[in-house]
């Protein structure tokens, strides 16, 4: 995908982080089991471990890491009724938040569930349903992330016709 913007992937443990990244860079790991330790830049993606976010000594490389980003992806699991993500969580990070809903194609994915946790953690900005194993919703995080203000993501929202993408307002 040709473009400056760069986006942080944030999500708790497991939430598909490292798979969903793979997947929109089109790209086969060598080693699925190895964990992501460090921050991984790779072309538009930086994909960050899960301990990063659950562990608030990390917290200031998350916020300079974010200084060189365009946009932040809030990544909540679907098959997980937690969320690491606290109310209003996004409003930290002056970035574009996309929320992004993992595993939509998992048998026992509750997509209702994830919208409403990421609803509380995003003040405002789109929601996008996805699978990193089935590709769906991930042409909608490529086209969200070449938008350039939260109100070009908005009506790129209101037009789309797709049903893996909502816009939430702060209602
Ligand atoms: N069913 C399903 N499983 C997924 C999907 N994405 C990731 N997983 C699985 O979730 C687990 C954690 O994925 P990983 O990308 O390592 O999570 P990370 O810790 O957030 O980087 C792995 O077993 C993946 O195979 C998906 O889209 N669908
Ligand atoms: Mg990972």
């Amino acid at each position: 995908m040709r473009t400056n913007n760069r986006v942080m992937v944030l999500g708790g443990i497991d939430a598909g982080k490292t798979t969903l990244a793979d997947a929109l860079l089109k790209r086969e790991r060598k080693d699925k089991k190895v964990k992501t330790q460090s921050l991984i830049y790779d072309d538009w993606i930086v994909d960050t471990p899960g301990e990063y976010i659950e562990n608030p000594l990390h917290y200031r490389n998350i916020m300079a890491t974010s200084m060189e980003m365009t946009h932040v992806i809030f990544l909540q699991d679907a098959t997980n009724d937690k969320t690491i993500f606290a109310p209003g969580f996004s409003s930290g990070i002056n970035k574009l938040p996309i929320g992004v809903v993992s595993k939509a194609d998992h048998a026992e994915a509750d997509i209702e569930r994830s919208i409403q946790i990421l609803k509380k953690a995003m003040v405002r900005g789109p929601i996008v349903v996805t699978s990193a194993y089935t590709g769906e919703g991930l042409q909608l995080i490529y086209d969200l992330v070449r938008l350039n203000t939260m109100k070009a993501m908005e009506d790129y929202t209101r037009q789309s016709d797709s049903r893996n993408i909502i816009f939430h307002g702060g209602d």
